[in-house]
């Protein structure tokens, strides 16, 4: 089943020109409304009449994570305040985090984008639904909540954790539908098999995984250990939420929604279109957003795009799985981390060292851990073991105050950890993903 046949399968030039259009309305569009893109726009030259079809996106200049670090909280929205319905925000940055807001047209395009995901993944009106990813400021629990209201689905709102809950839940209920994080999702299989169940036998037909990224092998893992066809789901609070791209049956790459968000795949150095299927930099413009619309937005997601017809009929482009970032965000369980964001709290603590490393790993568990070992000053190193240990307590808990990630810290001997002459080593990630 296709959710929006009219669109998603819409003949390529007909895409075209819709994308044109819609580029043409949301050049006029943030330039009367956003005193950010109009400066912008003057200072280049740029006169929103002279855009006309989606080819001339390449004029316009990117939007990155800075400009709305800058201008926190809403000096990049295009609608006023008050005619905003919902805010979100993404972590994963130093300072401010980002925000992001939706008029009540936004959470139209949200459920719409959102009912199309679901039903891309196999999934039917008449599905039951266990929403497992976070509800609160994160965008999954809300993103998939809307989608599943639209296309008409029972929904279980469970968000993230107590998964003991969440199995109860499952066995009583019979959820056709898994969301979560595809390490949630593994780490649900084994707590089943811990109470002597068999997990393959779980209710659960279709997974919609995503928000962090998971290779190949790993699906394959949670395909058999479930029982589960796994599927890929992309997105990023800034343009959305979740509900930017998804795989279909063929799981053949991931459908992007290209009638309302345009895709290009650039060369992160030159900001030059690299040539169809190479891996290259995915930039988002949001051709039909009201709250916060965004042109030519720098995701740092790695990717190929594929604009060939699929089996299923979609005519909208495929990209890859995410490959990987171009700048050092890791995601831990779902959550965006910068190792930045480490260091400013560590450094805000006495008695501790700008020498450290983060090292993340999946234990037997399949949940992403993390150890923070971090360096004594000599000072501290001889004090007590007592006062040792309620250091490692203060890092631990300001970690989580600020990041909201339970870290493992470990304190080690000054001059154990190795110095570099280039760049430092700050982050070792040993998940196989
Ligand atoms: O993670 C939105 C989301 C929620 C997507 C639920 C899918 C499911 P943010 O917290 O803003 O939003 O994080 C966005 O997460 O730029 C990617 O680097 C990464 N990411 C999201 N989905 C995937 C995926 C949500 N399927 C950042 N594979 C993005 C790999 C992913 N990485």
């Amino acid at each position: 089943m296709i959710w929006k046949e009219d669109v998603e399968c819409l003949p390529i030039c007909e895409l075209k020109q819709l994308q044109g259009d819609r580029l043409a309305k949301l050049v006029k569009y943030v330039y009367s409304n956003c005193k950010v893109y109009k400066d912008r726009f003057d200072q280049l030259g740029i006169i929103p009449e002279s855009i006309k079809q989606i080819d001339d996106i390449g004029r316009l200049p990117f939007t990155t994570k800075l400009d709305m670090r800058d201008h926190y909280p809403y000096g990049l929205f295009s609608a006023p305040r008050n005619a905003l319905n919902e805010i979100h925000v993404s972590s994963g940055t130093t300072g401010n985090p980002t925000l992001v807001g939706y008029t009540k047209e936004d959470l139209a395009l949200w459920s719409d984008v959102m009912a199309r995901t679901i039903c891309c993944a196999g999934g039917h009106p008449d599905d039951i639904i266990q929403i497992a990813y976070g509800y609160g400021l994160f965008t999954g629990g809300l993103g998939f909540h809307y989608g599943a209201l639209e296309m008409g689905l029972t929904i279980i709102p469970t968000s993230s954790g107590q998964t003991r809950r969440q199995i109860k839940i499952m066995q009583d209920f019979q959820p056709r539908i898994l969301c979560c994080t595809p390490s949630y999702a593994l780490h649900m299989a084994e707590e089943i098999a811990a109470l002597g169940l068999d997990p393959r036998k779980s209710s659960w037909e279709i997974g919609i995984f995503g928000a962090e990224p998971w290779s190949e092998p790993m699906r394959q893992e949670i395909e058999s250990k479930l029982g589960i066809i796994a599927t890929d789901v992309y997105g990023l609070s800034e343009i959305i939420g979740p509900g930017v791209a998804q795989e279909c049956q063929y799981k053949d790459g991931l459908h992007i929604y290209s009638d309302v968000f345009y895709p290009e795949i650039i060369d992160p150095d030159t900001g030059k279109p690299v040539e169809e299927g190479q891996d290259g930099e995915l930039v988002i413009t949001t051709l039909t957003k009201k709250g916060i619309p965004l042109i030519r937005y720098r995701t740092r997601d790695i990717v190929s795009i594929n604009h060939e017809k699929c089996r299923c009929g979609r005519t909208s482009p495929r990209i890859s799985k995410i490959k990987g970032r171009t700048d050092d965000m890791i995601i831990i369980r779902g959550i965006n981390v910068f190792p930045s964001q480490i260091e400013h709290v560590l450094l805000g603590i006495d008695g501790v060292e700008p020498h450290y490393q983060i090292v993340i790993d999946r234990g037997a568990s399949h949940l992403d851990q993390i150890d923070i070992l971090v360096e004594m000053s000599p000072e501290i190193f001889s004090d007590e073991i007592k006062q040792l240990e309620s250091l490692q307590k203060k890092i631990k808990q300001e970690i989580m105050a600020v990041l909201s990630v339970s870290a493992n810290v470990k304190l080690v001997e000054p001059n154990t950890i190795a110095r570099s002459e280039g760049k430092a080593k700050r982050v070792i990630d040993k998940r196989e993903i």
